[in-house]
């Protein structure tokens, strides 16, 4: 019998690269869609016909009850969220019902449903915030720095709750930022590849920017998906940091995809003091130790190759579209 998966958020960056590992792994794949008046399935495009979809919402108990109900799944991956920051200020509640409370209603259509399901959820280095130790492990206090990285801090928090209380086999992924082609384009990593291959192809001349100096841990997203599945399929339930362990500024990340073609990105990149967050993360470096002894996971793909790879892939896109 086929191992069956059930993938929250499976229209993001995360759930396409976790559907794509999983049917490469024999599961057989649901997905949580929210509805909407135009489908966003574009990330999933290529294996859209070895998914099966089903429409439900995190705001919604009910429509995840029954999804669990009719779909059965043996694992539960828990990657739906509003998951950009800076929008985070403006809907501070929004991203609470989504991001914070989803998590809950997860968790109890589980307990409600069947406890045996084994759950993920996605958490971030974001909860870091205002680092307090470098670098980060699995035991670094929390320090949230916007509405998003206290959601997330309640999601994880209520993960452990309930392994704890109801004995649910509940995992907490704390990973660091990660990318990807697939990553959208509000995310600086993304915004800047784009930029780069449009600068680049004589479509945009110059790309505005906040803060330069933020620091952050970036790895590969097909990397990251790995270690998702590798919690839900080990001994015990347990929280592992996921990271690289090096950090770079976003002025680095930008220098780099700027050289990639040729370019000095002094000469295209300037700052705008409305990108600039009311509260921001300076910095965040992973300690992934744990991960690495108890799952055996490693990063595959570096930082270099990683900036190398979105801006081939935005090129290719953009030349696509402009042909
Ligand atoms: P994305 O923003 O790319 O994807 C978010 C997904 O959540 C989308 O599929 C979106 O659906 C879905 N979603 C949002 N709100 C709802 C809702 N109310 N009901 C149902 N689905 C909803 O995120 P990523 O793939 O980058 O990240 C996956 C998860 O991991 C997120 O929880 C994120 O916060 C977390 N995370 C991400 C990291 C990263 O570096 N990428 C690092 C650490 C944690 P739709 O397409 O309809 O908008
Ligand atoms: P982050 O990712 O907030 O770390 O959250 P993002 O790429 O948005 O920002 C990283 C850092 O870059 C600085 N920055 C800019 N950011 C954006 N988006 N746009 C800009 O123009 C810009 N200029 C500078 C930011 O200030 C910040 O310091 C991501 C998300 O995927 C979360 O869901 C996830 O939990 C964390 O990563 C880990």
């Amino acid at each position: 019998m086929k191992n069956v998966a059930l993938i929250t958020g499976i229209t993001g960056q995360d759930g396409a690269y976790l559907a794509e590992f999983l049917l490469a792994q024999g599961y057989e794949v649901h997905g949580m869609v929210r509805r909407s008046s135009t489908e966003n399935f574009e990330r999933i495009d290529s294996i859209r016909e070895r998914l099966q979809l089903h429409q439900a919402d995190l705001l919604d108990q009910l429509s995840m009850v029954r999804l669990l109900e009719a779909t059965q799944p043996a694992e539960v991956y828990n990657l739906a969220a509003q998951s950009f920051v800076p929008t985070s200020f403006a809907q501070p509640l929004l991203t609470g019902e989504f991001t914070a409370l989803g998590v809950t209603r997860m968790l109890e259509a589980i307990r409600q449903v069947n406890r045996n399901i084994r759950f993920y959820q996605a958490s971030s280095s974001e909860m870091f915030g205002r680092v307090q130790e470098e670098p980060q492990t699995e035991t670094t206090p929390f320090w949230p720095r916007s509405p998003y990285g206290v959601a997330k801090t309640y999601g994880h928090w209520i993960t452990v709750n309930y392994r704890e209380s109801f004995e649910i086999f509940a995992c907490s992924g704390i990973l660091f930022n990660h990318e990807s082609p697939l990553r959208g384009k509000e995310f600086v990593t993304r915004k800047i590849s784009d930029a780069v291959a449009r600068i680049k192809l004589g479509r945009q001349d110059k790309l505005l920017l906040g803060n330069l100096d933020a620091q952050r841990d970036w790895g590969f997203a097909g990397d990251y998906v790995r270690a998702m599945w590798m919690m839900l399929n080990q001994e015990s339930a347990d929280d592992f940091v996921i990271a690289t362990g090096i950090k770079h500024s976003v002025r680095e990340f930008a220098q780099l995809a700027f050289a990639h073609v040729d370019l000095d990105y002094q000469d295209f990149v300037e700052v705008d003091p409305d990108l600039l967050r009311p509260a921001d993360v300076q910095t965040l470096c992973g300690d992934c130790t744990k991960a690495r002894e108890q799952l055996g996971w490693s990063p595959e793909v570096s930082f270099e190759a990683l900036v190398r790879m979105m801006v081939d892939a935005d090129l290719q896109r953009v030349q696509r579209e402009t042909d």
